[in-house]
C-alpha cells in the first residue's frame, strides 16, 4: 500500500464536483464502455484509481433539486417545503416559498463560519432571486444557472428565458457551459492559491456541472442550440440525442475535471485537497445504469445509485474500494466535519460522517437509509443487503447482494422481513413532514415521446 493514511492531516481544501443525471455505469471506472472516440472518463477513472471508489453510494433523491437540498443542509430534504417539488421548475421563478431558506445553515455557510472561502461554479436549482440564491446561502461567489437546466450555448432555460448569473447579477457570457463552468472553477483556484499557501486559508469550491443533462449538445453543436431555440423546443430536445453524443458530453466534463486537477497540481495544492465526485441522481435516457434497473425519478437502484469518488492524497490511500452504503447528505456531514464545522443546534444533521472511511477503506457502519417520492407513491429503504421498495402500491423485497437488478422479488417468500421493513419505513416517515397536497411532480416527457421498458 502506498501513502499510509495520515489521521493528523490538516483541514483540506475541498472541491466537490456534481454531475447532472449521470448514471451508475457511465464512467469507465464503473464498468462503462468506451465511446467511438475512446475512453469516456480517463480523468475520473484515474482519480478513482488513485483514491477511493464507492460501489454502494446513493443520491438522496432520484431527481435534481431534492438531492441538492440534502447536499446543502446535511438533512433529509423532506424537511423543507421546496424539496417536495419533484423538481423545482422554471415556472416557479419569483416564488418566495420554493427554495432554500437563507436562514437555514448550509454546507457553505457552516464552512464559511469555520474559516473557509466558498464558491459555487455551476448549477444552483434551489430557488430564484430575490428570495433565494447561492450568495444568500453561504457562497461568497457564484457563476452559473439558477434553474434546473439550460441550453449549453444560449444559456436559456425551459421557458426560453436567459438564465446565467454572476452572483445575483444576470449576465451573458458566450461559450459552451461545461467549459465555462470549468473556466470559472480554474480561475477561482488560481485566485485562492496564494491565500491557501501563504496564509493557510482553506477553500471550498462546489463545481456543479449541468452535463450530461439534456439538451443533447456537445462542444461542436452550437448551430443545433440555435435551431432548438428557433423551433421553440427549448431544452427538452425530445427528438434529439444519441449515446455517442451523450458520451461526448460526459467526456467534456471529464476534460474539465482534468483542467481543475492540473490547476491544483500547478499550485502544489493537489495533495491537500479533497476532491469528491458524484451525480445528483441516476441516469437518464442515454445513460448506462447497468446492471441496475430504472433511472431518474425511480427509487429502483438505477434512479438513486450513483458514482462516488474521493481523492485526497495526504489521507486517502490509492486503490481503495468500499461497499459502504451512503447518501449525499453523509458526504455533506463528512466535509463539514473535516472542515471543523459544527451543526447548528436547531438543525441537527441526518447525514453521518464518512471521515473514518477516508482513512480506512475497510471501515463500515450499519444504518438504514430511506427515500420517499410523491411520484408513483414510491418508498424505499436500504438496510444491509436488503431493500424494501414500493411503487404504484406494490411492495417488493430484494436482496441486493444477490440481485442488485431488483428482478427477484422475495416479498412472497419472506413476509416477516418485509413487514419489519415496512414498519421501519413507516416509523421513519412519521418523523418527516407529510408531502403537501400542492407539491408538484414535473415530467418533461410521456410514453407518447418515448416508450418505457
Ligand atoms: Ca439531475
Amino acid at each position: 500500500m502506498n501513502a499510509p493514511a495520515d489521521r493528523a492531516a490538516p483541514r483540506p481544501h475541498i472541491v466537490f464536483i456534481v454531475a447532472d443525471d449521470l448514471g451508475y455505469a457511465d464512467l469507465g471506472c464503473y464498468g462503462g464502455r468506451d465511446a467511438a472516440f475512446g475512453p469516456v472518463s480517463p480523468v475520473l477513472d484515474a482519480l478513482a484509481a488513485n483514491g477511493l471508489k464507492l460501489t454502494q453510494g446513493y443520491s438522496n433523491s432520484p431527481v435534481c433539486s431534492p438531492t441538492r437540498f440534502a447536499l446543502m443542509t446535511a438533512r433529509y430534504q423532506y424537511r423543507l417545503r421546496g424539496a417536495a417539488e419533484e423538481p423545482i421548475r422554471t415556472a416557479t421563478r419569483g416564488n418566495d416559498r420554493l427554495g432554500l431558506p437563507p436562514a437555514h445553515p448550509t454546507l457553505p455557510s457552516l464552512l464559511k463560519d469555520a474559516g473557509y472561502r466558498t464558491a459555487l461554479m455551476g448549477k444552483w436549482h434551489l430557488g430564484y432571486p430575490p428570495h433565494f440564491s447561492p450568495l444568500k446561502s453561504g457562497y461568497e461567489e457564484f457563476f452559473g444557472p439558477m434553474s434546473g437546466g439550460v441550453d449549453y450555448f444560449t444559456h436559456c432555460g425551459a421557458n426560453g428565458t436567459h438564465d446565467l448569473w454572476f452572483g445575483e447579477e444576470e449576465k451573458a457570457q458566450e461559450g459552451y457551459l461545461t467549459d465555462l463552468i470549468t473556466d470559472h472553477a480554474v480561475d477561482y483556484i488560481d485566485r485562492m492559491a496564494t491565500g491557501a499557501k501563504e496564509q493557510g486559508t482553506p477553500f471550498f469550491l462546489s463545481v456543479h456541472y449541468t452535463a450530461p443533462h439534456w439538451p443533447w449538445e456537445t462542444r461542436d453543436d452550437e448551430a443545433l442550440a440555435h435551431e432548438l431555440r428557433e423551433s421553440k423546443q427549448a431544452i427538452y430536445h425530445l427528438a434529439g440525442g444519441n449515446v455517442e453524443t451523450y458520451r461526448r458530453m460526459v467526456h467534456h466534463m471529464d476534460e474539465g475535471i482534468g483542467r481543475i486537477m492540473d490547476t491544483l497540481r500547478a499550485h502544489g495544492l493537489e495533495r491537500d485537497t479533497l476532491v469528491v465526485f458524484t451525480s445528483d441522481n441516476g441516469g437518464e435516457r442515454f445513460s448506462d445504469n447497468w446492471p441496475l434497473v430504472g433511472g431518474k425519478m425511480d427509487l429502483t437502484e438505477g434512479g438513486i445509485r450513483v458514482p462516488w469518488i474521493a481523492h485526497w492524497p495526504v489521507a486517502i490511500a490509492p486503490g481503495g474500494t468500499s461497499a459502504q452504503p451512503c447518501l449525499t447528505m453523509d458526504w455533506t456531514a463528512t466535509m463539514l466535519e473535516l472542515g471543523g464545522a459544527q451543526p447548528h443546534p436547531d438543525y441537527p444533521w441526518d447525514g453521518q460522517t464518512l471521515a473514518p472511511l477516508l482513512h480506512d477503506a475497510a471501515w463500515t457502519t450499519d444504518r438504514p437509509l430511506f427515500w420517499r417520492m410523491n411520484h408513483r407513491g414510491q418508498r424505499a429503504m436500504r438496510h444491509g443487503d436488503w431493500k424494501y421498495l414500493r411503487v404504484d402500491g406494490v411492495d417488493y423485497l430484494f436482496n441486493l447482494a444477490q440481485d442488485e437488478r431488483e428482478r427477484a422479488n422475495l416479498a412472497p417468500l419472506q413476509p416477516a422481513r418485509l413487514a419489519e421493513m415496512v414498519q421501519a419505513w413507516e416509523a421513519w416517515e412519521a418523523t418527516m413532514p407529510a408531502i403537501p397536497g400542492d407539491a408538484t411532480v414535473s415530467l418533461c416527457y410521456t410514453d407518447k415521446d418515448m416508450p418505457q421498458r
